[in-house]
């Protein structure tokens, strides 16, 4: 018997935000800062805020839209951030609620029901709390017996959790286990920022994972291998935590938000990306030219070209490599699970594809999978 992914789900929030309505609102507020600060600017005390373009956007990443769990705030000039109600203790949680729609998606598509899973992970870039972990939440609710945790490793989250999963199966630990990214990316944007405040969207994905023996779907996956590796930069950063309020500092200030370095980024990020396929793929014996599906991590369309043409020697083909990111933007971990959701059910038996992603850490995680 094997360890298989046997059902994928993906929730998708009800709103979206366009380039065009991004780039107005950033604009506006860019020119009224500049107004309000045209003395200081003019003496060189502050920096003029620089306007923003949907064209450069599109062009320089292959972003079009994202979605948004709630639209409301994001794009008023005096505010600038979504704003979300708070729940009380009694209410299930925002992260819990995108998780638990995915999740219910996963188990219906693995024809699986709570009582088939023992084990729950909820993994993604943040939660919006420490504990009890959000993962237990989703389990109460889903009525699950077993257990569940958090854990966090930015954009190779829901590589990484897979991993555990699969291990978890493979040791016997579990027989049924769901791994769920609700990624609730708006909350860490700058919306503020030029270079970053079209990167996100919120989306939420869910997978199941168990053994062969078990399975009862259609479109069930052998997970050949799986192989993560992280090495640290600060080249991506996000400094907010539960420390902000000791440390006295501005727990609103730009540098706890989502900020990078885009370009370092890119160059170093593409070559680990590439190398990490290939010697993965290599140590189970398979030839890149054998992929018949590559389920990237969706954070940039020129970084994901750059990957598999320094692989193939040649463009792959929308088919071959997917493009979701023109709709859904970066969403962090799940990027390369909605690829994944989208596009595995038209692979026959035998067919291999790799699901991979990268990004903070750096981390990089990757699984070969072969069509049962
Ligand atoms: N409009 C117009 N002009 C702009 C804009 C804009 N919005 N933004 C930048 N420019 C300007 C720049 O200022 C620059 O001007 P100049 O040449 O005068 O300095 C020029 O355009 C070119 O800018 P860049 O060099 O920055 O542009 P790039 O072509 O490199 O594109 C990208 C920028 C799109 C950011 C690109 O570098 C990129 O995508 N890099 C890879 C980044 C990446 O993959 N990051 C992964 C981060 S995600 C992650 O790891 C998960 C974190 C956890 C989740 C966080 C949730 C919030």
């Amino acid at each position: 018997s094997s360890v298989v992914i046997s059902g994928v789900g993906l929730w998708t929030p009800a709103h979206s935000i366009s380039n065009e309505e991004l780039v107005a609102s950033y604009n506006a507020w860019a020119e009224q800062y500049n107004a309000q600060n045209a003395i200081a600017i003019e003496q060189g005390e502050l920096e003029a805020k620089p306007l923003s373009s949907a064209s450069f956007i599109e062009k320089a990443s292959g972003i079009k839209s994202r979605y948004v769990y709630a639209k409301e705030g994001a794009l008023d000039i005096d505010r600038m951030r979504p704003m979300l109600p708070t729940r009380s203790d009694d209410e299930v949680s925002h992260q819990a609620e995108m998780a638990i729609a995915a999740a219910n998606k996963a188990l219906a598509a693995a024809n699986k029901t709570p009582a088939d899973i023992d084990m729950v992970i909820v993994s993604c870039a943040y939660t919006q709390r420490s504990y009890p972990a959000i993962a237990i939440e989703v389990q109460s609710a889903l009525g699950i017996e077993g257990f569940g945790f958090d854990m966090l490793v930015a954009c190779s989250a829901a590589t990484f959790g897979l991993q555990r999963a699969v291990d978890a199966v493979k040791a016997g630990t579990a027989k049924g286990v769901l791994v769920i990214n609700p990624e609730l990316t708006s909350a860490q944007v700058n919306y503020m920022d030029r270079d970053s405040h079209f990167i996100f969207g919120d989306v939420a994905t869910a997978t199941v994972v168990e053994c062969s023996d078990t399975c009862q779907s259609e479109h069930a996956f052998d997970v050949l291998s799986s192989k993560c590796v992280t090495a640290y930069s600060n080249n991506i950063r996000s400094n907010f935590g539960y420390l902000t309020r000791v440390t006295d500092e501005d727990p609103y200030g730009a540098d706890k938000l989502f900020h990078q370095n885009g370009r370092k980024v890119f160059k170093e990020v593409c070559p680990m990306a590439a190398d990490h396929i290939e010697s993965h793929l290599n140590s189970e014996g398979i030839q890149v030219s054998q992929l018949k599906r590559w389920w990237l991590h969706q954070a940039n369309i020129n970084m994901n070209l750059l990957i598999s043409k320094r692989l193939l020697g040649r463009d792959a083909s929308l088919e071959e490599a997917p493009v979701v990111l023109d709709e859904y933007a970066n969403t962090a971990s799940a990027g390369s699970i909605i690829a994944f959701a989208k596009y595995h059910d038209d692979l026959q038996p035998g067919d291999i594809g790799v699901i991979c992603s990268f990004g903070a850490g750096y981390s990089i995680g990757s699984l070969i999978l072969k069509k049962r």
